[in-house]
């Protein structure tokens, strides 16, 4: 097959050229090729079947040892201007790095087959929806687009109709992490990744084009692409309210995109939506409403069991394509927090010892496509998308950040995104613990400078009046000894209620420096063993400590120079008077 759109087809045949593959593969997304995939790649060793007795159609694949997990040292934004990137970017001009990028990308497919995947990010019919064409030499990344993006003929015939697509040239190259490097070029619509197999760096659908390229399409659109999950909860008397949340890297938005209600909670129902990025739009009546510009979850599996996530647990029992976890010695997938069974072999394929660390890595997923899970709601194909009431935001903090706090409005709302500081995870490569801020949880993914960025979600301000409430949140308060404060997972939904109770305006709160907090007993905690202390703990201001945050937080804007805008300066100072005159 090839395609009608001469722009398309000239630039296969050019990479063709560059990289000389031995074969050329048009892929049309369809179950039988999926399965063909599959095979091929169980007989070259690239994926190991499961024990299909327990866990049908399901695959292992171990990558390679030094790829990993995301590397946002070696991820730049090429724009012609660097001030254009911001601090929050590694930038390189384009002319350097499409110098480096021909030079490694020169032969590199020789023995290998060219993979074309034309993909749609959002419902194929949707005008939110926006097109890209992934070319790699991995069959693994073929079965996660088709397992993750609505990939094949069907997006090819609307790329043909539009003309206009992001344009992503993967190949895993050698996997030496000295030539491992993801190249954004905004300015071209393009996308550049060489050097690694894994997740964000080599499925280019995911964060390179739905974040870091869409942020900045949607700034010159007027539209925001945001790393949050979305998640419809439904109330006993059947009114269901749309919440976007954006939590950093392994935080918890695949949990709570589809948790379980608590048992004290009957009636009601969770839907979910998206558990990773969400693209939001102002429809023509100003209301903002969010679509899941994918189709299926790339997800941590570590803590995955019946009790934190029992969704999670039964959607990966089939048709999954589990990286880097363990097995047992019946062939079974296997992972910390799984509370069944025994390590046998670890994430590299050797015997377990306990001595080399964990048996699955830290950063081990899976991959399934979103009709997998039970709570999946239809409306993920709505081309409208759905209408948003809250939107939150929030990170992984053992001390100072409340478990739930409110914006006085969209400019504080903006600040509190803005503020987020979050504990680093196995997610990307490096200081796993270490503090660090990471506003709207887009750090790694913003494809342009945070301050032009803020001055954007301001912006929505001046075109309707009828925005989300936006909310701060904090699962991981922890005492002196590490132990959580609050139980989280299925029970953050007390938190969700609390949220909607807000938006509709049916509960009072009490008014503080940094947001509305809840009263006293406002979070239902009936059948939680947690005492009326750690409840005040957890919804009280920490004055002393929050006073040293905002200040670091003036700090890390001055980073933005004269980017940052007036109204966040504006806040960081009223918060700042305001916890003075408390103490
Ligand atoms: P990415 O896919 O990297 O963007 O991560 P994510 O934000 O979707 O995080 P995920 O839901 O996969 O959770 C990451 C880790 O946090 C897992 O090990 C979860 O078990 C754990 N976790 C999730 N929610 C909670 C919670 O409410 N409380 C606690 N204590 N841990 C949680
Ligand atoms: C994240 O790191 O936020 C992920 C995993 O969702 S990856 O797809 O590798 O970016
Ligand atoms: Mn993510």
């Amino acid at each position: 097959m090839t395609t009608k759109l001469p722009a398309l087809q000239e630039w296969v045949n050019s990479v063709a050229r560059l990289t000389q593959p031995d074969d050329i593969y048009w892929c049309t997304g369809t179950d039988t090729e999926y399965a063909q995939l599959i095979e091929q790649m169980t007989a070259d060793g690239t994926l190991r079947p499961l024990n299909q007795d327990g866990y049908p159609n399901c695959h292992l694949h171990l990558s390679n040892p030094t790829d990993v997990a995301r590397v946002e040292h070696l991820t730049f934004i090429c724009t012609k201007s660097e001030e254009e990137a911001g601090p929050n970017n590694n930038w390189m001009s384009p002319e350097a790095a499409h110098a480096k990028m021909d030079t490694l990308f020169e032969g590199a497919m020789r023995g290998r087959t060219l993979y074309v995947i034309p993909y749609c990010m959002g419902p194929i019919d949707s005008p939110y929806s926006r097109c890209g064409v992934e070319i790699t030499d991995s069959a693994y990344v073929v079965a996660n687009m088709k397992l993750m993006t609505r990939m094949g003929s069907a997006a090819l015939l609307r790329i043909e109709k539009e003309g206009k697509f992001v344009k992503g040239l993967h190949s895993t190259g050698d996997l030496d992490p000295e030539r491992r490097f993801i190249m954004h070029f905004p300015e071209e619509l393009s996308i550049q990744s060489i050097g690694s197999g894994y997740g964000g760096n080599a499925l280019l659908g995911k964060k390179c084009h739905a974040l870091r390229i869409a942020s900045y399409q949607a700034r010159t659109e007027g539209w925001l692409a945001e790393h949050m999950l979305i998640v419809g909860v439904e109330s006993p008397d059947g009114q269901t309210h749309y919440i976007a949340c954006a939590l950093p890297s392994a935080c918890g938005k695949t949990n709570l995109a589809m948790l379980i209600p608590p048992e004290s909670m009957p009636g009601w129902k969770i839907w979910t939506l998206g558990d990773d990025i969400a693209w939001l739009h102002l429809d023509d009546e100003g209301q903002l409403r969010a679509i899941n510009p994918e189709s299926g979850y790339f997800g941590v599996v570590p803590g995955t069991n019946e009790k934190t996530n029992k969704n999670a647990f039964d959607m990966i029992h089939h048709d999954t394509i589990f990286t880097n976890v363990a097995r047992t010695a019946d062939n079974k997938p296997w992972w910390e927090g799984k509370n069944i069974g025994e390590p046998a072999y670890d994430w590299q394929g050797k015997e377990y010892d306990s001595a080399n660390g964990p048996a699955a890595h830290p950063n081990s997923r899976f991959t399934v496509a979103a009709t997998n899970n039970p709570s999946y709601s239809e409306l993920c194909e709505a081309p409208e998308g759905v209408p948003i009431s809250a939107l939150v935001f929030g990170g992984r903090r053992a001390t100072v950040t409340p478990l739930v706090y409110e914006a006085k409005d969209w400019q504080h709302g903006v600040f509190i995104g803005a503020s987020v500081g979050s504990k680093l995870t196995a997610a990307a490569v490096g200081e796993v613990g270490k503090i660090r801020r990471d506003p709207m949880a887009m750090l790694p993914f913003c494809g342009y400078n945070f301050g032009d960025y803020w001055e954007h979600w301001l912006s929505f301000e001046q075109r309707t009046n009828t925005l989300p409430k936006i909310f701060g949140v904090n699962w991981f308060r922890q005492d002196e000894d590490g132990n959580f404060l609050w139980p989280g997972f299925g029970e953050n939904l007390r938190v969700l209620r609390w949220i909607i109770d807000r938006c509709e305006n049916r509960v009072g709160a009490t008014a503080t420096p940094i947001g509305y907090l809840p009263e006293e007993d406002a979070i239902d905690t009936r059948d939680l063993d947690i005492s009326a202390e750690t409840m005040r703990v957890l919804t009280s201001v920490d004055v002393e400590h929050w006073t040293t945050e905002n200040a670091h937080f003036a700090e890390y804007l001055d980073g933005y120079g004269k980017h940052v805008p007036q109204a966040l300066r504006e806040q960081q100072q009223r918060v700042a008077r305001e916890l003075e005159e408390l103490q």
